[in-house]
């Protein structure tokens, strides 16, 4: 499948990686929204939230705890972050394999554009 979050899951393409397991991988975004932007992503293929069957429900909460951690390790648990899932092309999804944004490491406004 030519997906690129595929490719980067499989180590075909590189990346920065901030978290790894059996079904889980972090890493930074290329074109970072925030001082730190971590994108995480589920080892399977989803093209968009839509496609997650309630079945792997754990898988996605798995992204949010993921989040969660990442935000402690780096010490952004305290003052704040932001998680964020884009869907289809209103939602403002670019790459088509789900991902998680973690933002974080400033002041971030409310409502997003
Ligand atoms: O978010 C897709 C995100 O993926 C966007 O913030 C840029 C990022 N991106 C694109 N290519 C790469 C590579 N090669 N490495 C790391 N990050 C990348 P979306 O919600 O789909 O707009």
């Amino acid at each position: 499948m030519d997906c690129l979050f595929c490719k980067i899951a499989a180590k075909q393409i590189p990346a920065k990686t901030a978290f790894e397991n059996d079904r889980v991988i972090a890493f930074h975004d290329l074109f970072p929204q925030a001082p730190t932007h971590i994108l995480i992503i589920p080892k399977a293929h989803y093209t968009t939230l839509n496609d997650v069957p309630a079945s792997e429900a754990a898988l996605v909460g798995e992204l949010m705890t993921t989040a969660s951690q990442l935000a402690k390790e780096h010490g952004f648990d305290e003052a704040g972050y932001r998680v964020v899932m884009n869907c289809n092309p209103d939602g403002g999804q670019s790459v088509y394999h789900i991902h998680l944004h973690l933002l974080a490491g400033r002041k971030l406004t409310w409502p997003p554009g």
